[in-house]
């Protein structure tokens, strides 16, 4: 094909997937009216990718269905099923769809494979686990079946799966194999698996197969560079020489394969896809490798499958064309699987003219179908579309919103000043007299469960179906019962809880200039679960006080200090997508103005304490070690713009959501938060070491209450906890809080986790002769 995408989004238009996967999972559907529904789904998506212009026969449409991840999909694929789940495998090494999402989710003590992100995007994908003794073998019955059931619709599609090498190179060594166990070690023996699957895919019809190795482009992946590299040309050297098999297509979506290309080349594959996004057509190639590329079709991603704009069109297919000067087979596709994106801009209605700035997957695929034809045709057979394409980008970089002189002076002003406090030695006693506090003060992240009723409540005022004033008076009860909650449990430091919350980015998002939010722009986050981020498209700024209100009002109902909750800068860039037309940094700083304000006015509604989360700094950080210490330099800027003019005597704290944080610690240090808290609970206090033996000296809350499971940690655990933190910790510093927001959570097991917390406190208080 001419055409190609490397995936599309596999929920729905409607998340039908989530509804019927959800569905099963509650036990109010059979596994045959879930195969059902995921058979109509991905009917509907082939003839919606060929209307688009994707073609039937040709291999162009690929099948990147999944149930749950393309990882553990791949995984499945070849057997790589931990020990704790070998009994859910069959005896001809199949493993059914109840016992598929068992892996996926966990069941009782059989912990689900962990969970981390897609790369650079807010993809989260399940961790393969390999043991040195992990048996291989092939379970090809759902790939198989995929491509059956398109033949039998009169299609001929082209099967994607996770490749060999970024597959292990992305799992982890199972707890049980000996220390240095690589699972790229382990490559020989899988390759035969992979072998075979060629082959039943070929014996089922499939002309191409494509497969992903992101991992190649990945400089944060522990494993060196050469060994890689030797991993690479083994395995397409392999099933390269495989037969009978498919065409191969390799595809190396998020970035660019730099030294990686030059081994490829070197190996049998047909194909090879660049992100042409990320990274540029290759100019300094050596000799050997441009003869050797001239062999195969390359396969250019020119249309971003990381953003929602639809961007310049012309200059997409000057980047398809020069693609061209290297072989005379090319073809066009995305940089990306479009699984990022939301389905299509159809199902917006309220984005007025912004429409037509966007490009959401049905759009990319249709922008794939014009330079496909420019390619074959000619630039002038395409001329209209590009000039529209172009029309748009011109009216876009003019619109209203777009650039405001305000927001632009103001931002030119800054100096300095404007980005430091005073130095913590001296404003941390300004705040412990001001808000004093106990030794080792308790607090919680920032939301409370979110009950049924609050949901509801929230989506009616959404749905213009709620009075204001009723709909005020609901979240004001829940704010007040909160608050009373927390009061009787004995917490210092109390929140609000977010009813008014739906998510901690949309929240924002809906109350600042710049920024739209979608109707029905879904995103797969992991499994059945979604986002819908915002759109940033213009420069941002805050008409009214966003949080000021529900804030005093649960101030007013205590004497203990409520903390003020703000969403950082960072973390609203990395959950939206945003503009393109400027540097990221420039964009964070608007963001963190807007949030000085905010914090300005919650001090003058009497708020003492105001949280600003960045749970998403780390992941924002960039995957090219060169890019690393500019991101750093301005994301921790930001954050520091948006809490640089608090008074000393406010108490500015943070919150970041993971443990492993040893490559940001510099970067957690120097934003200067009074107090962060942290994930800590799971790792057993270890990431504590690091920060202590780093010289960290302020506040820090390493979580003590995994708040990712329904369990409740009893008094001694919490007890041992503390003490193990407070052996390195100095005592003025700790902060005992949960891991994380407790939104998630249910009203019971919040109440007695918390409840435990308190007491664990008091208990290592009096054991060191401080009062509570
Ligand atoms: N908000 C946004 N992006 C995020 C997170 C977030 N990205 C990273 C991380 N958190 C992802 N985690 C989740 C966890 C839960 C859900 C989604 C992402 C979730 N979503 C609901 C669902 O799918 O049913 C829908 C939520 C809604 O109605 O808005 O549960 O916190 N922006
Ligand atoms: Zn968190």
């Amino acid at each position: 094909p001419t055409g190609t995408i490397l995936g599309y989004p596999r929920i729905g238009r409607r998340r039908e997937l989530k509804r019927a996967v959800e569905s099963f999972w509650a036990g109010r559907s059979s596994v045959a009216e879930l195969e059902e529904a995921a058979s109509a789904l991905r009917a509907a998506t082939r003839e919606r990718l060929a209307d688009l212009g994707l073609g039937r026969t040709d291999s162009a449409i690929p099948e990147t269905f999944s149930y749950y991840d393309q990882v553990l999909d791949a995984a499945v694929a070849v057997g790589a099923i931990p020990d704790r789940f070998s009994d859910l495998v069959d005896a001809d090494g199949e493993l059914d769809l109840a016992g598929y999402f068992t892996i996926a989710r966990g069941e009782g003590d059989r912990a689900p494979l962990e969970m981390t992100k897609w790369f650079d995007s807010n993809y989260h994908y399940l961790v393969p686990e390999i043991a040195p003794d992990t048996v291989f073998q092939p379970s090809a019955d759902r790939l198989v079946r995929a491509v059956e059931e398109a033949a039998d619709a009169g299609f001929t599609t082209r099967p994607v799966l996770v490749g060999p090498v970024t597959l292990l190179l992305l799992s982890k060594p199972s707890s049980s194999a000996p220390a240095g166990f690589r699972p790229i070690d382990r490559l020989a023996d899988l390759l035969p698996v992979y072998v075979e699957l060629l082959r039943r895919l070929h014996a089922a019809g499939a002309e191409w197969v494509q497969l992903d190795e992101p991992a190649l482009v990945n400089q944060s992946i522990e494993v060196d560079r050469s060994d890689q590299l030797t991993a690479l040309r083994q395995a397409y050297d392999v099933l390269g020489a495989a037969s009978p098999r498919p065409a191969i297509f390799v595809a190396a979506p998020y970035g660019s394969l730099g030294d990686a290309l030059d081994v490829l080349a070197a190996t049998p594959v047909e194909a090879i896809g660049l992100d042409l996004v990320r990274g540029s057509v290759p100019t300094d190639l050596a000799e050997a490798t441009r003869a050797r590329l001239a062999q195969k079709t390359l396969v250019g991603g020119v249309i971003d499958g990381h953003n929602v704009w639809r961007g310049d069109l012309a200059g997409a297919l000057d980047a398809v064309l020069s693609l061209a000067e290297l072989s005379s087979s090319v073809a066009v596709s995305t940089s990306t699987s479009l699984q990022h994106v939301p389905h299509t801009t159809e199902d917006e209605t309220g984005l007025g003219d912004r429409l037509d700035w966007l490009a959401f997957a049905d759009e990319k695929v249709q922008q794939v179908g014009v330079l496909a034809r420019g390619l074959r045709e000619g630039r002038a057979a395409v001329g209209a579309e590009l000039d529209a394409a172009s029309a748009a980008l011109d009216r876009r970089r003019v619109a209203p919103g777009v650039r405001d002189g305000a927001v632009r002076s103001r931002l030119q002003g800054l100096s300095g000043g404007d980005f430091s406090r005073m130095p913590y030695a001296d404003r941390a006693p300004v705040q412990d007299a001001e808000l004093e506090l106990p030794a080792l003060p308790t607090t919680t992240i920032g939301s409370f469960p979110q009950t049924a009723e609050i949901r509801r409540a929230r989506a009616a005022f959404a749905r213009g179906e709620a009075e204001e004033s009723h709909y005020v008076s609901e979240m004001r009860a829940e704010i007040r019962r909160v608050i009373d909650l927390q009061e009787q449990l004995g917490l210092d430091v109390l929140v609000h809880g977010e009813p008014e919350r739906n998510d901690m980015v949309q929240y924002f998002a809906e109350r600042l200039a710049g920024f739209d939010v979608t109707e029905n722009g879904w995103v797969q986050s992991y499994g059945s679960r979604c986002t819908r981020p915002s759109i940033l498209w213009g420069d941002v700024s805050r008409p009214a006080p966003m949080t000021v209100e529900w804030s005093r009002y649960a101030q007013s109902l205590t004497e203990k200090p409520v903390k003020g909750m703000l969403t950082g800068p960072v973390t609203i860039l990395a959950w939206s997508f945003v503009r393109d037309d400027q540097p990221l940094a420039e964009t964070a700083r608007q963001v963190a103005l807007a949030l000085r304000d905010e914090i300005g006015d919650l001090e003058a509604a009497g708020i003492r304490v105001i949280q600003v989360d960045e749970p998403a700094l780390r992941e924002l950080l960039p995957l090219e070690r060169d890019a690393q210490s500019d991101y750093l330099d301005w994301s921790v800027g930001a954050f520091r713009l948006a809490t640089g003019g608090a008074a000393s005597a406010t108490q500015i704290h943070t919150h970041l959501c993971y443990s492993e944080f040893g490559v940001i610690l510099d970067a957690v240090r120097a934003l200067d938060a009074d107090v962060t808290s942290i994930e800590a609970a799971r790792s057993r206090m270890d990431v504590v070491d690091d920060i202590a033996s780093s010289g960290f000296d302020h506040g820090i809350g390493p979580g003590v209450y995994d708040i990712h499971s329904p369990r409740v940690p009893s008094v001694d655990e919490v007890v041992e906890l503390i003490e193990r933190a407070s052996a390195v910790v100095p005592e003025r510093a700790l902060w005992i809080n949960p891991d994380c927001g407790l939104k998630t959570r249910g009203y019971d097991e919040t109440i007695a986790s918390l409840r435990n917390i308190i007491e664990a406190t008091r208990a290592v208080r009096d054991r060191a002769g401080v009062p509570s």
